[in-house]
């Protein structure tokens, strides 16, 4: 597929999805939506062993494309729809792929884009990059599972905090917080997140898929819900080849070559 809002590029076992608007800072219009849904859908992506989210220019993503709405026709728009069918089955999308996907945050993450990112599962960001809950600006609500992933990943203070100033973080900030993984200096983003993800693409994948369920789980689960799904999840694991090559590489004192099966 001819993307024309975003680049898919597959290499090392890697999918790296470019969102490629950098005239509106990456913003989000309806065709990029649907371009990024089919990439994370794509073939050829989906036999990729990761997957790296990023923007291009001096954004990761402002949000919602705020001029694609004309306001003055619409008496009442339906937010609720854009995001029913859009925001939250990416969202979705992302926190149920088994493959891991890394977002690389070179730039500015405002509205939507600063909660895309921490729905990845691990986010490096540059250190120029900001993080905006710009929603409260234009009279919204935090979307994107900010709402859901915020107060987890920071408490409920800076969470509420950020929802209701919208006042900017920066990386070393947001590393510092918790809400990201690293803090990378600018030049070093890139090459960092592809070494990450070229090594991260060499582990047992399907190990990973499971980790994230049973972490992203943990969030919801007591303590018995989530001892049953570690054993559920460990059963599973143990009938893959990499848990038998893990351990056949281990007593041969040499490193594994784990296939992701
Ligand atoms: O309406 C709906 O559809 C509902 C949507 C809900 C989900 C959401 O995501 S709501 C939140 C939407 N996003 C925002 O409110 C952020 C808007 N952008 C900004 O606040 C600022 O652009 C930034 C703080 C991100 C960066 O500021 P700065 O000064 O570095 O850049 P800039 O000059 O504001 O922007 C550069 C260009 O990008 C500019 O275009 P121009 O003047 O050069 O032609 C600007 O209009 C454009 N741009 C930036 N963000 C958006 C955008 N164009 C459309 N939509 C954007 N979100």
């Amino acid at each position: 597929m001819a993307y024309q809002t975003i680049l898919l590029d597959i290499a090392d076992n890697v999918a790296t999805v470019t969102l490629n608007r950098p005239d509106k800072l990456n913003a989000f219009s309806v065709e990029m939506h649907e371009e990024l849904r089919a990439a994370i859908k794509d073939k050829k992506a989906a036999k990729a062993r990761a997957m790296v989210l990023t923007g291009a220019g001096r954004a990761f993503c402002a949000g919602a494309d705020l001029g694609a709405r004309d306001l003055a026709t619409e008496e009442k728009p339906d937010l609720g729809a854009l995001l029913e069918k859009y925001y939250n089955p990416l969202i979705r999308a992302l926190r149920r792929l088994p493959m891991p996907v890394i977002a690389a945050v070179n730039g500015v993450a405002a509205g939507a884009g600063a909660n895309i990112a921490p729905g990845c599962v691990l986010v490096f960001a540059a250190r120029s990059a900001s993080f905006i809950q710009a929603f409260i600006r234009i009279g919204l609500v935090p979307d994107a599972g900010g709402t859901y992933m915020l107060p987890r990943l920071i408490g409920l203070q800076r969470a509420m905090g950020l929802a209701i100033t919208g006042d900017k973080i920066d990386a070393k900030t947001a590393a510092q917080w918790g809400m990201i993984w690293k803090c990378v200096d600018d030049d070093a983003l890139m090459d960092e997140v592809k070494e990450f993800a070229r090594h991260i693409a060499t582990q047992p994948t399907r190990s990973i898929g499971l980790i994230k369920r049973a972490l992203y789980a943990s969030l919801g689960n007591d303590l018995d819900s989530q001892l049953d799904l570690e054993r559920n999840l460990q059963r599973v694991a143990g009938h893959g080849t990499d848990y038998r090559e893990g351990v056949r590489a281990f007593l041969e004192k040499r490193p594994a070559n784990f296939t992701g099966a």
